[in-house]
């Protein structure tokens, strides 16, 4: 197995020690970080959620899968945020959150970390956050972005109510809306009139910055 798989296959054990040493042990072969999260740990919870999906996995095995990713990617978060920060000025601001109702929080929480240290202001508003305090957040600190994740069929809906409400206050024009999360595709995106979509963090940036003409 290569590191990657073994991260993977952590995630998947939920063994929050074995991630930890894992993701020590990526940074002393020289693994670069963002690539040990999405091609190891994720790839690992990719796996949890076919198995939840499934009934072979249950929800105490989705959580410990959650506590053990989110353990490995504190190691690593360091190693991302001295690579990223260097000589970069700030140069948007975004609000980001995990939609009303919806508590998962992993991949925004990467989504921030990769923005942050890519030059981007970002404030985390957390999870199960309501649309009217992302929209009131987002006028008080005067954010060029609105970044809202979604992992649920079922949060995703709260999405389009976010575009509507901007377009009922008349404040639309004043933000970039992008979306992403595992279950939101980019025909949604455009069916309720965000301005981007991206499938993972990497993509947030390279739309966040096209939005921003840089
Ligand atoms: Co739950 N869960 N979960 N879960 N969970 C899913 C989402 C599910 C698909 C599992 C399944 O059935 N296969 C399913 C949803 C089904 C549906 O859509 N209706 C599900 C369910 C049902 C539930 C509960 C209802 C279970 C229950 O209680 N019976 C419950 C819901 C609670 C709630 O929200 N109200 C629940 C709870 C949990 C845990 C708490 C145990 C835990 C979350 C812990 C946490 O986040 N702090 C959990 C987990 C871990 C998962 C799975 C297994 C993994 C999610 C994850 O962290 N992925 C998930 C299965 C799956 O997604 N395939 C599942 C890793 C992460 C790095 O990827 O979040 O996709 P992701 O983020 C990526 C991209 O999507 C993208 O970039 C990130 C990095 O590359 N991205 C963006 C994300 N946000 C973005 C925003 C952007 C741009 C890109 O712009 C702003």
């Amino acid at each position: 197995m290569t590191i990657l798989e073994k991260m993977a296959d952590a995630v998947i054990r939920g063994n929050e020690a074995d991630c930890i040493e894992l993701a020590k042990g990526a940074l002393k072969e020289g693994v670069d970080p963002v690539e040990a999260i999405q091609e190891g740990f994720a790839k690992g919870m990719e796996t949890v959620g076919i198995n939840f999906e499934s009934g072979k996995f249950y929800l105490p095995e989705m959580m410990l899968a959650a506590k053990a990713m989110n353990a490995g990617v504190k190691i690593l978060e360091p190693a991302i945020a001295s690579k990223g920060s260097q000589g970069l000025q700030k140069s948007a601001r975004v609000v980001l959150a995990t939609i009303q109702g919806d508590m998962h929080d992993i991949g925004k929480n990467i989504v921030k970390l990769i923005m942050s240290t890519s030059g981007f202001d970002v404030i985390d508003l957390g999870k199960d956050v309501k649309v009217t305090r992302i929209i009131e957040e987002a006028q008080e600190r005067e954010a060029d972005i609105i970044g809202v994740s979604a992992l649920m069929t079922t949060t995703m809906g709260y999405m389009p109510q976010l575009i509507e409400d901007l377009c009922e206050m008349n404040i639309r024009k004043n933000f970039k809306v992008i979306i992403g999360g595992a279950p939101v595709t980019p025909e949604w995106a455009e069916e309720i009139g965000s301005d981007g979509y991206a499938k993972d963090a990497a993509g947030a940036i390279r739309i966040a910055r096209e939005l921003m003409g840089k």
